[in-house]
This record gives C-alpha cells, sequence and structure tokens, in this order.
C-alpha cells in the first residue's frame, strides 16, 4: 500500500501540496507504488527553518548529557526496527536487503558513537599568560542546520548528520531526495519517537529549485546557520556558491572517480572481489563506488579475465533475494546511466554481461534473479581500454560501469589515479607496504582503502573528499563535531585589575648567551 506524505513543520503535517506531488516507486517493480508524496514550494522549506531557528534555543539549554540520552534512545529505537526499516529501504530504493540491513546498522553505530558526546563535547582550560586569570574555550551549537541528502544512502547518511547536529544542540530542517521519502519518513519517525521537543526536527519534501530558493530566502532572514549537502558536484558548488554569499561554510559531501590500483605484489583474485563489490555493489551508485581500475600493465590480462568472468557470473536482479545487486534507484539515474552509457567508443572494449543497457526480455542476463521487465535493471558493464581523455575516465558515472586501465610504474598509476580532479575514496591492491604508503602520500583522495574496496568505509572515521569531490569537510567521528559547532573562547580575569595582554606580562631574565 502506498502511503501519503507530507512535510512535518513543529510537529505538524504541513498539508497541501503547493508544489505539486510526486510519486516513490519500487524501483525493483514499478507497479509496486510506495508513497505519493505532496511537495512543497520554497516559502514553506522557509517556513521549516523558521520553525527549526525558534526551537534551537531551548534545545541548546537542554543539557548535553540528556540530549546524549536522546541519540542512545534513537539508537536503540532503530535497532529494534532494524528489519522492518530495511525492508522499507529495500522496497523503495532496490537496495539488497543485506545491504539495506548494513545501512541501518550504520545508523545504529553512528548514534552508539555519539550518545557519549553528550556526555563530552569537551572544551579546555588553558594557562593564562597573567596571574589570577583563566582561559578557556566551549563547543557552541552553530544553530539550525538545513540537511539536503541523496536517496543511495536513504537513511545511514542522513544519520551521519542528524545525529551530530542534534547532540551538539542545533535543530534540523532536513530535505531528503523525493525518490526516498518514505523512507525518510520513517527515519524521521523513529527519531521522533526519543521525544524530541516540536521543532527541534523537521523535515521537507521539495524538489530541488524550491529546495535552493528556500535555502535562498532563510540565508536572507538569518534562520539558517550551516548547510549540509551530499548529492552531485554540480548542486554542490552551487549551494556553496550560495553559502559563501552569507560567509557560511558549508559541509559537502560530493561525488567521486574513485581510483583503485591493482599491483603486481598483490593477490589478484582478492583484487577481482574488492572491484566487483565497489563497482557494481549498491549497482555503482555509492559516492564511494569504484570508477577506474588502473592495473599493472603485467597483470592485466590475468585481472581483466577473472574481472569479466567474476562479473559475468555475478547474481543481478530481486534485491529482496541474494543479489550483487538490484536496480537503479529511481528513473532518473537510469536515464542518465544510459547517457553514460554513450560514452563508449570503439577503442574501449566492453565486458562482464551478456548485453549492455537495460535487462529485459530481449536484452537479457544471463543468471538474471526475478522479472528484468518489471524493474530499472541495468547490466554491469566493464570497460577495458579507457583513456585519460575519455569521458568515461574523467567523470562520475553513478551506475554499474567500471574502467580499466593500465600503467608500468606507481608514479605514473598515482597521476592517473588523481587526474579526473574527484578526491572522494581510493584503493590500491599490494602487498609491498613501500607500495601502500607511497600512494597514500600520493593520493589526493579523503579515503584511502589498502586491499580493500574502495566503499564500505567504517561509521567512525572522518569521511569526506577534496577537489570535485567536496569543501575538505568531514563526517563521521569526532572530526564531524567542527561542522556542527563553533569554538567559543573565555578569558576570566578575576585579579581585580585590567592585566593587558602582551604588555603586563611577567618576564624571567633568560641568559641566551649561556654555553656548556
Ligand atoms: C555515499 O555513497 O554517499 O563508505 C556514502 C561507504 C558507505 C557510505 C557511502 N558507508 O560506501
Amino acid at each position: 500500500m502506498a502511503s501519503n506524505l507530507a512535510s512535518i513543520i513543529g510537529g505538524h503535517p504541513a498539508g497541501g501540496s503547493p508544489a505539486g506531488t510526486v510519486r516513490s516507486p519500487n524501483p525493483a517493480c514499478l507497479t509496486d507504488l510506495v508513497a505519493e508524496v505532496q511537495l512543497a514550494d520554497a516559502a514553506t522549506f522557509a517556513a521549516a527553518c523558521a520553525a527549526a531557528k525558534r526551537a534551537q534555543e531551548p534545545w541548546a539549554r537542554i543539557p548535553a548529557p540528556v540530549r546524549g540520552r536522546a541519540v542512545a534512545a534513537i539508537g536503540r529505537i532503530v535497532e529494534a526496527n532494524k528489519e522492518a526499516l530495511a525492508r522499507l529501504v529495500t522496497r523503495e530504493l532496490g537496495k539488497p536487503y543485506a545491504e539495506a540491513l548494513g545501512e541501518v546498522q550504520e545508523i545504529i553505530d553512528t548514534c552508539d558513537f555519539f550518545l557519549g558526546e553528550g556526555r563530552r563535547l569537551y572544551g579546555q582550560t588553558i594557562p593564562s599568560e597573567m596571574p589570577d586569570k583563566q582561559l578557556f574555550t566551549f563547543r557552541v551549537p552553530v544553530g539550525a542546520v538545513a540537511v539536503v541528502t541523496a536517496g543511495n544512502f536513504p537513511v545511514a547518511v542522513p544519520s551521519w548528520y542528524l545525529v551530530p547536529a542534534l547532540v551538539a544542540g542545533n535543530t534540523v530542517v532536513w530535505k531528503p531526495a523525493e525518490y526516498a521519502a518514505a523512507s525518510a519518513r520513517a527515519l524521521f519517525d523513529l527519531i521522533q519517537a526519543a521525544g524530541l521537543p516540536e521543532g527541534v526536527l523537521n523535515l521537507v519534501y521539495a524538489d530541488g529549485p524550491a529546495t535552493f530558493a528556500g535555502l535562498e530566502q532563510a540565508l536572507r532572514y538569518g534562520t539558517i546557520d550551516k548547510i549540509g549537502f551530499t548529492g552531485s558536484t554540480a548542486v554542490g558548488t552551487r549551494i556553496g556558491e550560495l553559502a559563501g554569499r552569507h560567509l557560511q561554510v558549508p559541509c559537502l559531501e560530493l561525488g567521486g572517480k574513485n581510483p583503485m590500483v591493482v599491483t603486481p605484489s598483490t593477490d589478484i583474485e582478492l583484487a577481482v572481489e574488492g572491484a566487483l563489490f565497489s563497482g557494481f555493489g549498491t549497482a555503482g551508485q555509492r559516492c564511494t563506488s569504484l570508477g577506474t581500475v588502473i592495473v599493472h600493465d603485467s597483470v592485466h590480462d590475468e585481472f581483466i579475465a577473472a574481472f569479466a568472468a567474476a562479473t559475468a557470473a555475478a547474481p543481478v536482479g530481486d534485491p529482496a533475494e541474494d543479489v550483487l545487486y538490484g536496480p537503479m534507484l529511481d528513473q532518473r539515474f537510469a536515464t542518465r546511466f544510459e547517457e553514460y552509457l554513450g560514452w563508449i567508443q570503439p577503442h574501449h572494449k566492453v565486458l562482464g554481461s551478456s548485453g549492455t543497457g537495460r535487462i529485459s526480455g530481449a536484452n537479457p542476463r544471463a543468471g538474471f534473479v526475478g522479472d528484468p521487465e518489471a524493474g530499472l535493471f541495468y547490466h554491469p558493464t566493464i570497460v577495458d581500454g579507457v583513456q585519460p581523455g575519455d569521458a568515461l575516465f574523467r567523470q562520475e558515472t553513478f551506475g554499474p560501469v567500471v574502467g580499466v586501465t593500465t600503467y608500468t610504474n606507481l608514479a605514473d598509476a598515482i597521476a592517473l589515479a588523481n587526474a579526473p580532479g574527484y578526491g572522494l575514496s581510493s584503493a590500491i591492491y599490494t602487498n609491498d607496504p613501500r607500495e601502500a604508503f607511497e600512494f597514500r602520500q600520493g593520493i589526493s583522495a579523503g579515503m584511502v582503502s589498502v586491499n580493500n574496496s574502495t566503499s564500505g568505509a567504517e561509521a567512525h572515521l572522518p569521511f569526506g573528499g577534496n577537489g570535485q569531490s567536496g569543501n575538505g569537510s568531514r563526517q563521521s567521528g569526532i572530526w564531524v563535531l567542527d561542522q556542527f559547532t563553533r569554538w567559543q573562547s573565555m578569558n576570566w580575569d578575576y585579579s581585580g585589575r585590567l592585566q593587558k595582554a602582551q604588555m603586563d606580562v611577567a618576564d624571567l631574565a633568560a641568559d641566551l648567551d649561556y654555553r656548556l
């Protein structure tokens, strides 16, 4: 049964659909409608920001350990609903159930990490250069935060923003992807069950233009103090410009063209396993998905034969079954993926399946699990022989396509890995520690895997990228607290007189000419 979903602002449904409605179908079975979504307009988005702003000061006055207990409760409530939430994620986004369970676990892990932060949020006591004076630092919440997220991780990635933002004393307006509306609503309800006061977390369904216009208004009115955005580099650039005009630094988590270097010293089977999971897991629709394999020319033939065979044999299809991947998340990604397939050129060699493009009765995939015509299923595609000038080498290609190219010395491999100008995730397969550290030092990516997939980061390490992948902001672990708090310093002089810094400071007479 489809649910009818509206935005929730200040604890109340914001009824009506001033900007129309959209449908969120099951991408594995397009006749299964998951939700009908009422879209808000820019004014409604701005009203949500105003509600969040009003709720922020009272929320920040609730002691941080109490806010930490709310995060503990969110973790336990999500854990108790793990299977139900994962089933919904599978139904709405087509993510294989085992992966969906992992995604929900990532929320629980995030809550486990941050529940104690309510009892830390440490500041420092620092000695002053003068007597009878003490210095301190405090972490202060940023204020009201707008969080705009993609639907490839419809609940885990939002939790990376919501949980630390809330524990640090911020309030939130969350704008999820429209095609992930039901999963977003489920997470919203689970969070609300932890007893958050009205207006602390607000959920707004809106399309891109209304969201952008709403953000513009909110920034002008001073009701949004921080933007967190996960999505494309193109939209992230516009959000960065908009925030910059208001002297704000957004937290941007953007695309990637994540490289994997395969060296001759490695176990090729292990590298193939990593390439298969990071290239085709989630149908290649992670920001951490593998873009290009850069394989040493001495092992290219062995690698490509094994990678093509493993890809051809991998089960693709119904995400409720045990498959490597299911459908594209939504029609818009399927349409765009077909454009990327148009970048394949005569000098490329295509491997990995019994066809390319959309899987259908007329274009079948050997071993497909379920009915391919029911949903948005695409053949896995390996493109061997990509070159630095190719669009397939330079651009992010959100979907199940992996490029392969070769190198002869590691410095060239690193240069190739950096060439597209993204810098999110990266991997090297090697048994030579010197190569691993040389790669780490030379790679521009924010995240480096050694003998592991480009995707699948743990929830408590800094997550984020450089270049086209982001503005250097980091999520997760203690590092994300710098996104959602600002440092305030305090000095307290209890000497009863004005002591001037740098001027009224005692000096010990040092003999700098002293020698042994
Ligand atoms: C994303 O695709 O936006 O590291 C996030 C990973 C996941 C998160 C991906 N834990 O692949």
